[in-house]
């Protein structure tokens, strides 16, 4: 996601990189170049008018450090500013007496029976006791599709089947997660192409019924601009508390993520990764930011990681990413595991450095891009893995004959292993990451 974006920023970064000193003329021109990169990810024009003017005000105003070079000031800013237009991060009130009625609603197609069976499960991890309730009552294989993610998860699932209303399905399921003891219910409501008084009607009548503590709408990141607007839509007719944005895995824009807090005032709260019940990332505005701009999200691979791996494993990679010791030989280890971890170029993305190699190409492609790098990983001996230094230009030519590569590959391969080993020195010197990259910047 937001890969062209990020490409974009990157270069105006990057031209910047070569100058010494910022003159106002120079800000101008950079803020045009930023403006034309968000505008192009279908950032809204408002959205993109105000960010724009923040940063002006802030790079010739009393801001500027002398200890930062132009192009770390102007990355610094607009890191800053990213994450204020992004809003707060991600949380669910589940405050007060349970049983907590969180409400799902939005679209045909947006998600949300896939995210009512996401939080669930994301609920469980963190000691609650889910209870989902089906109250879309209008297609018949709704029931049995939150029926049959109930038991893959084996978490359970409410339902009375078509013929009753959903308000009175959503009061008798919250009544049963009373009297069984489950203290959050999850109601997946019924979509409809766009807003329509009837859905609206009725989603108010469930909201009456029920009192949800969360009223979260699902938009598909996909559709830009026009998550935004139903989201504005929404917001107006029956009120949100807050957003989650789906198929984020597939938007390369990225407008809609960075608008909607802004435009409708309500927070995200969660993000869709994928189709599996397992993709499912809690709202961070300082790490999407740090992603956006290509720095990494060092704390999210961490997470998913845990998720993923078991405790000492994972402990393991975190440290071997702080101090950045970790050679080849545990690039290829970590590359082995990280495919369970989710598409490789989501992961990519959170690599410090990493997130260029997987920019515009297609997941097929980086797909096969990692088979090559693992060939040539697997073609070193086990000393060359510890000391890639030692690779002069006989055994590189040796690695890639073996690995069925280039030399130009082995090269780039090892070009990016140095750029991600002193991406995660400077991180491992924080406290936690972005914080050690900010303090790098002043
Ligand atoms: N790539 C991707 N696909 C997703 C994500 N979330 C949901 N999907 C897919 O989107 C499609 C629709 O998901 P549903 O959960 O059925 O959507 P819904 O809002 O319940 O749809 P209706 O009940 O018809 O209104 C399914 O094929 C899901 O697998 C996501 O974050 N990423
Ligand atoms: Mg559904």
């Amino acid at each position: 996601m937001f890969e062209n974006l990020t490409e974009k920023l990157q270069a105006v970064f990057d031209r910047l990189g070569k100058r010494g000193i910022l003159r106002e003329s120079d800000v101008d021109q950079v803020l045009r170049e930023i403006r034309l990169a968000l505008l192009e990810a279908d950032v809204h024009y408002k959205v993109v008018k105000d960010f724009v003017r923040r940063i002006r005000e802030r790079a010739i105003g009393a801001e500027i450090t002398k200890s930062l070079s132009p192009a770390q000031q102007v990355i610094k800013l607009v890191h800053e500013e990213l994450i204020q237009t992004l809003g707060e991060p991600g949380r669910l009130q589940l405050t007060g007496p349970g049983p907590h009625v969180i409400m799902l609603v939005g679209l045909q197609g947006s998600g949300k029976t896939t995210m009512a069976a996401k939080l669930s499960r994301h609920l469980r991890q963190s000691a609650h006791l889910p209870l989902m309730v089906a109250g879309d009552t209008y297609r018949p294989a709704a029931i049995t599709q939150l029926e049959v993610l109930g038991r893959q998860l084996e978490l359970p699932v409410y339902s009375e089947g078509q013929h009753v209303p959903p308000p009175q399905i959503c009061t008798n399921g919250v009544r049963e997660a009373r009297q069984r003891g489950y203290d959050v219910v999850l109601l997946d409501t019924a979509g409809r192409l766009q807003i329509d008084q009837d859905m609206m009607d009725e989603l108010e009548a469930i909201k009456e019924a029920v009192h949800p503590v969360e009223t979260l709408l699902v938009a598909d990141a996909m559709t830009g601009q026009e998550a935004v607007n139903v989201a504005a839509g929404f917001h107006e007719h029956i009120g949100l508390t807050g957003l989650i944005l789906t198929k984020i895995d597939g938007d390369a824009r990225g407008g809609a993520a960075i608008s909607v807090r802004a435009v409708t005032g309500v927070p995200i709260k969660f993000l869709g990764t994928g189709e599996k019940t397992d993709a499912l990332e809690v709202f961070h505005p300082d790490r999407l930011a740090s992603r956006i701009l290509g720095m990494g999200d060092v704390l999210t691979l961490i997470e998913r990681a845990e998720a993923t791996f078991d405790e000492e494993q994972a402990q393991r990679l975190e440290r071997k990413l702080r101090d950045a010791s970790f050679d080849l030989e545990d690039f290829l280890e970590q590359f082995q595991q990280i495919k369970q971890m989710g598409p490789l170029s989501q992961i990519l993305d959170m690599v410090p450095g990493l997130g260029r190699m997987a920019q515009d190409v297609s997941s097929e492609v980086t797909d096969r891009q990692f088979k090559h790098i693992e060939a040539i990983i697997l073609s070193m001996t086990a000393e060359e893995r510890r000391s890639p230094r030692i690779l002069n230009s006989s055994r590189k030519k040796r690695i890639a004959r073996g690995s069925g590569t280039s030399v130009e590959e082995v090269n780039a391969l090892l070009k990016q292993f140095r750029q991600m080993q002193r991406m995660m020195k400077q991180l491992g010197k924080g406290k936690k990451g972005m914080r050690g990259m900010m303090r790098m910047f002043g």
